[in-house]
């Protein structure tokens, strides 16, 4: 059961696509106050009660014990304390231990949004909002009965071409032909299977969004088209700002039709990123957005299947006002013997140049004819940008799925794209920080996603790369990549080559039963990864479980994510079937009993458990499998783990076009131990 509130004058998001009639009862679950520019729904919390969701904000599963803010930010280091991150999730579910009840809130506000759940008081969750904005709350039987209910509202999530499925090899910047065909050929030679290279920002010109740096790849089209003879797609950045440069015609364009977003004063707003400065192309507003996403049609041209949006919180290195303000103020300072205040204060306003939040509020969009600060719908950028492409891909290739991927998001977007879930750091922190995203941003309808494998920050060491890649043979994206100076990443640079491709090929092995689980849960409005406790709601401990997911209907993992380690505990909720995995042909399983187990897990090995009455599909692959194309669905055999008769059912599809629901995709194997 769905209840919808309305308070003041809500900008219409476009993250809700059912119409579900105003409530007229109060809202019965939170309290409400009201103080000038802010809302406040709150609850009392009983000690063991969950809270689960809000997408990719930090730390564990159960959000309890700290505030969030909803509030897109290009923070690129998610330490513990950081209440934003890229992506504004505003979704969460209350369980009630005692009475086995839950129920979910959505805040349908484009602003800041502030989620403090129990950290002001230990007991209290205390939601505040603006004061334009709608507010669902919903009630259903059980936590997966929720999430399912409001997905509904929102709409199916995006399925990406079957490829995306595959292994993909990214860094900040592989910025040559040379390079990404050296690449390919590592990758080629030692027979580790690879779907996509990824194109930084040095593929183009001065860092200008939709043109091509000619020095560095005098053939692209050629390129492009050599890689996927190979089985391989390039997929490059896009950016948000677009470059000030006389000439180039995005620029000329977005200037003379109005398609940027404007300052105070009307004139066309100026902050700086990449390219030095740059304007914003106004995608709230529907023709601004017509125009961005066309432009993507010139990669198209070349063969390109695949993008990625960054940058789109929007991250502002600095605003042309702000940094003038800024540099006076150094100037002024007469003394070169400043105190600790002083310095402190120089210190401040420099670091304070980036993403500052009096930048926000100083431009604005034409929403359709309304003028609207970007402070209010900030969190809406990253949404539009993303929708501008998707929207063009309709129209140039209406058939035909594309991969799109934003770092910044917002509930709504998850239609039109996935995410990544941007720079993290090669810390083994924030591998659990992954593991524990995963599932919340599942509740959100954000399906396709992954982290950048192995860190994207710091250099990454061999045990961490393959313990991660153990964990992202499960994540639907699974991309490795890293940042400019970092140490190089891929595979082939660490010495246990034959250790990382006996894993890459377990994820093809695995590739049916993860891609029927993808579409299953894309299809159903269900989620691919959960919290245990959502498989177990009867088993008070599942509810604990801060380090475990659910991957589809068959199996539970339990990630190694400390370094060092020669295994772990794992809690087995139920009886199932240890498999153990050091490659897809070498591998042993085993039936554990309910209950706590140390399980040696080496740092060569994947295991994960499948439940019981449980089978999956693992197709057997030849030794020359280079990508997904080549992974053969009728060349299978099945793990599982039976007393009764199990069935399966799987999907499959060309992968590419968009006729999902087709009967003959779905296919009912009965199995019998
Ligand atoms: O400020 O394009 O999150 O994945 O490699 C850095 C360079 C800009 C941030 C993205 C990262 C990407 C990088 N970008």
């Amino acid at each position: 059961m769905i209840y919808k509130y309305v308070y003041g004058q809500p900008v219409t998001t476009g993250a809700v696509i059912k119409e579900i009639k105003e409530s007229t009862e109060a809202i019965a679950l939170m309290e409400f106050s009201e103080k000038e520019e802010t809302l406040t729904f709150s609850c009392e919390m009983k000690e063991q009660d969950v809270v689960y969701g809000l997408g990719e904000q930090v730390r564990g599963i159960n959000k309890r014990g700290f505030s969030y803010i909803s509030y897109a930010a290009d923070d690129p280091i998610h330490t513990e304390n950081k209440h934003s991150l890229y992506g504004a999730h505003n979704f969460l579910v209350l369980y009630r231990a005692e009475e086995k009840t839950a129920f979910g809130i959505f805040v349908d506000d484009p602003g800041k949004v502030v989620f403090d759940v129990g950290e002001t008081k230990r007991n209290r969750l205390v939601i505040h909002t603006g004061k334009d904005c709608v507010v669902y709350a919903i009630e259903g039987e059980s936590l997966k009965a929720i999430v399912k209910e409001f997905r509904g509202l929102i709409g199916r999530s995006y399925i990406p071409p079957k490829w995306a499925f595959g292994y993909q090899q990214s860094r900040w910047s592989y910025g040559s032909e040379a390079e990404v065909r050296s690449v390919a050929e590592h990758h080629r030679r030692l027979g580790i299977p690879l779907d996509a290279i990824y194109l930084d920002i040095d593929y183009m010109e001065s860092y200008k969004d939709f043109t091509i740096d000619t020095e560095r790849f005098p053939d692209f089209r050629g390129l492009v088209k050599d890689m996927k003879e190979q089985g391989i797609h390039l997929v490059p950045i896009i950016d948000a700002g677009v470059k000030i440069e006389p000439d180039y015609p995005v620029y000329e364009e977005g200037v003379r039709e109005n398609y940027f977003c404007k300052d105070e004063n009307g004139e066309d707003f100026v902050a700086a990123v990449w390219p030095g400065k740059v304007h914003f192309p106004d995608v709230l507003n529907r023709e601004a957005r017509e125009w961005f996403g066309e432009k993507y049609k010139v990669l198209m041209e070349q063969g390109i299947d695949g993008f990625w949006n960054d940058m789109n919180e929007p991250a502002i290195f600095y605003s042309e006002k702000n940094l003038k303000k800024v540099l006076e103020e150094i100037a002024s300072i007469q003394d070169d013997n400043m105190d600790l205040n002083a310095f402190f204060h120089m210190q401040g306003i420099v670091e304070g140049l980036c993403n500052n939040p009096v930048d926000y509020k100083s431009f604005f969009h034409n929403m359709d004819g309304v003028k609207l600060c970007h402070d209010r719908v900030h969190n809406l950028y990253g949404f539009y940008m993303t929708r501008a492409a998707a929207e063009a891909f309709e129209k140039i290739e209406p058939d035909k799925r594309i991969l799109l991927f934003s770092r910044s998001s917002y509930i709504g977007m998850h239609r039109y794209g996935g995410i990544w879930t941007g720079d993290n750091e090669a810390w083994w922190g924030h591998l659990l920080l992954s593991i524990q995203q995963m599932p919340a941003l599942n509740m959100c309808g954000i399906l396709y996603t992954g982290s950048d494998i192995g860190g994207f920050g710091s250099d990454t060491t061999e045990d961490l790369l393959l313990r991660w890649l153990e964990f992202a043979i499960f994540t639907p994206l699974m991309r490795n990549h890293a940042a400019a100076g970092t140490r190089m990443q891929e595979v082939y640079r660490f010495e246990n080559t034959e250790s990382f491709r006996n894993i890459i090929r377990i994820r093809y092995g695995l590739l049916p039963y993860l891609y029927s689980e993808y579409m299953k849960a894309a299809l159903s409005d269900e989620m691919y990864f959960r919290p245990v406790s959502f498989d177990y709601p009867k088993d008070d401990h599942a509810f604990l479980v801060e380090d475990q997911l659910m991957v589809g209907e068959s199996i539970m993992i339990a990630p190694v994510y400390t370094q060092n380690a020669s295994g772990r505990y794992v809690y087995l909720p139920e009886e199932m079937l240890m498999v153990r995995m050091k490659s897809l042909e070498e591998r042993d399983s085993r039936v554990l009993e309910k209950g706590h187990h140390y399980v040696e897990i080496a740092l060569d090995e994947v295991v994960f458990f499948v439940k019981k009455n449980h089978v999956l599909p693992l197709a057997i692959l030849d030794e020359e499998v280079k990508s997904t194309a080549d992974v053969k669905e009728d060349q299978y055999e099945w793990v599982g783990f039976a007393d009764e008769n199990a069935g399966y059912v799987w999907y499959d599809d060309d992968g590419i076009s968009k006729d999902y629901v087709a009967k003959e995709m779905w296919k009912q194997r009965g199995v019998n131990q």
